[in-house]
């Protein structure tokens, strides 16, 4: 989990505490919250990917290691739908609930959300990031989402879901990202 680099003395107490508490079984709450996690992904992903606790405020709390370079939480909102990400996927993440102007700039990050999730709508269908007088919860299927800032003019990629089943969420925003509706544990192996 590189994700704790921006914090290394964090990184080290963490993984120090992982070391120590490596043999200890997991207590009720933990065990809850990895299977809840867990069903954010196909169990051959969720399975190896580390488990983490994500906060409004951005920050991260490890509650089991992963092996496979996803980490899956539960998004700390009123949904609390389960996500798992890989690395840059789980830095986006971070910087989205956190409120960052925008994502780090790197790589494109892919995000697995087989349980759905909610957004919000404007009466005009447009999707926008944050609550606001008549905007109101939609559910959202099982997805995946390939998370890199695509331009709607550019590709030609609607920005409102659609029978298609892929769109452009957030477009001309930073956090601009493709959202595909479509449940991620029918992926085949
Ligand atoms: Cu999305």
């Amino acid at each position: 989990m590189r994700l704790t680099l921006a914090c290394p003395a964090a990184v080290l107490l963490v993984l120090r505490s992982f070391a120590l508490h490596a043999q200890a079984a997991p207590t009720q709450a933990q065990a809850e919250f990895i299977k809840a996690a867990e069903e954010g992904a196909p169990a051959r992903i969720s399975s190896k990917a580390a488990i983490a606790r994500l906060e409004p405020s951005g920050k991260l709390t490890p509650v089991r290691p992963g092996g496979n370079g996803f980490t899956c939480t539960l998004i700390p909102d009123e949904s609390t739908a389960p996500v798992c990400a890989d690395e840059p996927g789980l830095r986006w993440f971070v910087a989205a609930v956190s409120k960052q102007p925008r994502p780090p700039a790197s790589q494109t990050g892919v995000a697995y959300m087989a349980k759905g999730g909610t957004h919000y709508e404007m009466p005009d269908g447009q999707i926008v990031m944050n609550k606001s007088a008549g905007a109101k919860d939609v559910k959202e299927p099982a997805h995946w989402m390939l998370l890199t800032p695509l331009d709607p003019a550019a590709t030609g990629i609607p920005t409102r879901p659609n029978a298609g089943g892929s769109y452009i969420m957030f477009a001309g925003t930073p956090y601009a990202h493709l959202m595909v509706y479509q449940d991620p544990k029918l992926l085949k192996d």
